[in-house]
């Protein structure tokens, strides 16, 4: 039985990077990686093609252990779900969706299989599919987002599952790791503090616009149209907002979503991009390396805990 994510990723901190399609190359994977947590390359936005080269870049810039993060929504799941086996890739975490029809392939060719869940019912189904951990999301959370916060879904989802849960949502210090770990986490997954660092490869303004923000910066968009997306309040988010009040189809709504993000992510484009972010954005007040967060999450935390008084 495995006991802690250390033991289960082969990494130094308990710590895996989150998915963020169109963000999380494979540098930028292997960057993590080499500072001590999981990298993942973010295959969601991408084809399979774009997927094996930015695995093939990872290979060749880390000898450390990384995974791809499957973002099932994407019309380029299932080649993609084939082109990790190919690959030899070992660690796979999914998101928006179940991972249920690949994971009989993925365990068959000995992959470690972490889905994301927004809730207990779905963690217990995929621990009875044969997932070897999960991600517990709480709605604070960048992105595409689930109904339950983080202090109330991973308590719940600890008592009800045996495999580690990691949980993520709202963790972006030393304090966010240690409620995790009080709550019954076994580990973390960060996004948002690892957009505000040198090496992320997005544009300027999307980092300056998380350490810009304060705590009530971010809407969620999609609201009812069943892809609720959590992003930083601008022009693009209020227009989105007003356009799922008017009825736009869904699928309409989420080509203006991903081509968004884009323009977040490479262009900058503070009226118009999608700048998906979580609500911890307010407590990220700088740029730093990857290093530097790891550093400041995990290299104290025991020493954080023992200073806490509690009656
Ligand atoms: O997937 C994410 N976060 C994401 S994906 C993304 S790209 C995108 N852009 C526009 C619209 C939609 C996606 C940006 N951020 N996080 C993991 C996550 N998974 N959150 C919630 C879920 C989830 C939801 C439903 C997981 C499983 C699930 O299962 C439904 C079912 O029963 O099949």
């Amino acid at each position: 039985m495995i006991k802690n994510i250390t033991e289960l990723l082969h990494t130094k901190y308990p710590v895996i990077q989150g998915g963020m399609a169109n963000i999380a190359t494979g540098e930028f994977a292997a960057h993590v990686s080499n500072a001590g947590g999981l990298g993942l390359i973010g295959a969601g936005g991408w084809d399979g093609e774009t997927v094996r080269n930015e695995i093939k870049k990872c290979k060749s810039l880390t000898n450390q252990p990384f995974g791809v993060n499957i973002m099932l929504m994407s019309p380029h799941a299932k080649d993609i779900a084939q082109i990790v086996i190919d690959e030899g890739i070992k660690i796979v975490t999914t998101g928006a969706g179940s991972p249920g029809i690949y994971m009989d392939a993925w365990k068959k060719a000995g992959m470690i299989v972490i889905p994301v869940v927004p809730s207990v019912a779905l963690g217990i189904r995929m621990e009875r599919m044969g997932a070897d951990a999960i991600i517990a999301e709480g709605t604070e959370s960048g992105g595409h987002i689930g109904e339950l916060t983080t202090m109330a879904l991973i308590p719940q989802i600890s008592d009800a599952v045996k495999i580690p849960v990691i949980a993520t949502g709202g963790i972006a210090d030393q304090r966010g790791v240690l409620a995790a770990f009080a709550l019954g986490a076994k580990g973390v997954q960060l996004g948002t503090v690892l957009l505000a660092t040198h090496e992320a490869p997005i544009h300027i303004n999307y980092k300056e616009k998380i350490v810009g923000a304060k705590d009530t910066d971010t809407v969620v968009t999609g609201r009812g149209t069943g892809a609720p997306v959590r992003v930083l309040k601008n022009k693009m988010a209020v227009e989105y907002l007003n356009m799922s009040k008017e009825g736009v189809p869904l699928a309409e709504l989420e080509k203006l979503t991903l081509g968004s993000l884009r323009k977040a992510v490479f262009q900058g484009d503070l009226d118009h991009g999608s700048f998906m972010a979580g609500q911890i954005s307010g407590l990220i007040h700088e740029i730093r390396s990857i290093k530097e967060v790891f550093s400041s999450l995990f290299d104290e935390v025991n020493a954080y805990k023992n200073q806490l008084e509690i009656m």
